[in-house]
């Protein structure tokens, strides 16, 4: 059973990775390890098998197992929100089922993407999926799978089960708007990490994103200070992530990410699947001699695998 409402789901929510092993299978003790991790660090919930849980790239069975296993490990501590999205609503429905069965608090989807859908497609799709199960329903819109409208958002938001958005873009203003015509009660997490603090600014009850994998710490801070309406003081710590979030940009970032957690001895998430591909010396050498100029230049950065080493 769903142990929180939407309203409750709030906060910093890391889109957590996936931990695959070495030859790229489901690591099912680096999971439960890596989910009690994020949990010890003060994250406010879990976002699980989306694009950064390279969800993609796995098959629905293997999302389940994800599902099952943080599901059991978190239980009920913080609410667990399972992305459901695929490009075809039966899929997505046999997904949300499993999600509900094993007490998830949410589940959400970006819209099926690959054919070109159109407007009734997309609208069917969640409505469907938000009629198979109780769950509330947290739409997706990224422009990976093609951005939806400020007046299209707001029909999906007339389904009944839609009671949220993760909203993933740089700017914030339809966010805000929509935030302000859909209502206190409808949730809305901005999905840019690297523009948190303007998200919370703009009125977003919570952020999603990839990397509060590696520096949860980081935004459970500025998340604290934004909602005591300190946001010149949790700007400057935004800074410095979002000087840190666009080095690794460079690259494939979530191996990166995942390199850096391990490398510090903090935790092991494991490894991306392929076509994702593990740094290189090089570039992991880069990356702590950013982290070394960035630690000099402001004494203390706020990220946990810097300050601490
Ligand atoms: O919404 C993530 N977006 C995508 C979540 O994966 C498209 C973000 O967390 C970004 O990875 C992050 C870096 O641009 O903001």
């Amino acid at each position: 059973m769903a142990k929180f409402n939407i309203t409750q789901i709030k906060g910093v929510i890391p889109a957590m990775f996936t931990c695959f092993d070495e030859n790229e299978e489901v690591d099912v003790q680096r999971t439960i390890d890596f989910t009690n991790y994020l949990i010890n660090k003060g994250v406010d919930g879990l976002y699980i098998t989306g694009s950064t849980g390279e969800g993609f790239l796995m098959t629905n069975e293997e999302r389940n197992l994800v599902t099952e296993i943080v599901c059991k490990t978190v239980a009920g501590r913080v609410p667990v929100i399972v992305h459901v999205g695929d490009i075809g609503t039966k899929k997505s429905i046999n997904m949300a089922k499993y999600a509900e069965k094993c007490g998830a608090d949410a589940i959400s989807s970006v819209p099926p993407f690959y054919f070109r859908f159109n407007q009734e497609d997309i609208y069917n799709y969640y409505n469907d999926i938000s009629e198979s199960t109780d769950l509330p329903m947290i739409v997706y819109n990224v422009c990976l799978a093609g951005l939806m409208s400020k007046d299209f958002v707001k029909q999906l938001a007339s389904i009944k089960n839609v009671k949220g958005l993760k909203f993933t873009a740089r700017e914030h203003d339809e966010m805000c708007l929509l935030k302000e015509a859909l209502g206190k009660d409808f949730m809305i997490y901005s999905g840019c990490d690297e523009m948190a603090t303007q998200g919370l600014l703009a009125t977003a009850d919570g952020i999603i994103g990839s990397f509060y994998n590696v520096i949860p710490e980081t935004f459970v801070e500025i998340y604290n200070y934004a909602r005591q309406g300190e946001y010149v003081k949790a700007f400057e710590i935004q800074k410095m992530a979002t000087k840190f979030i666009h080095f690794v940009l460079q690259w494939d970032c979530f191996p990166v990410m995942r390199e850096c957690l391990r490398t510090r001895g903090l935790v092991d998430p494991g490894y991306s699947r392929r076509p994702f591909k593990a740094p290189s010396k090089e570039t992991m050498d880069q990356v702590w001699a950013f982290c070394a100029e960035l630690k000099k230049d402001n004494g203390i950065t706020h990220m946990d695998f810097i300050d601490k080493f």
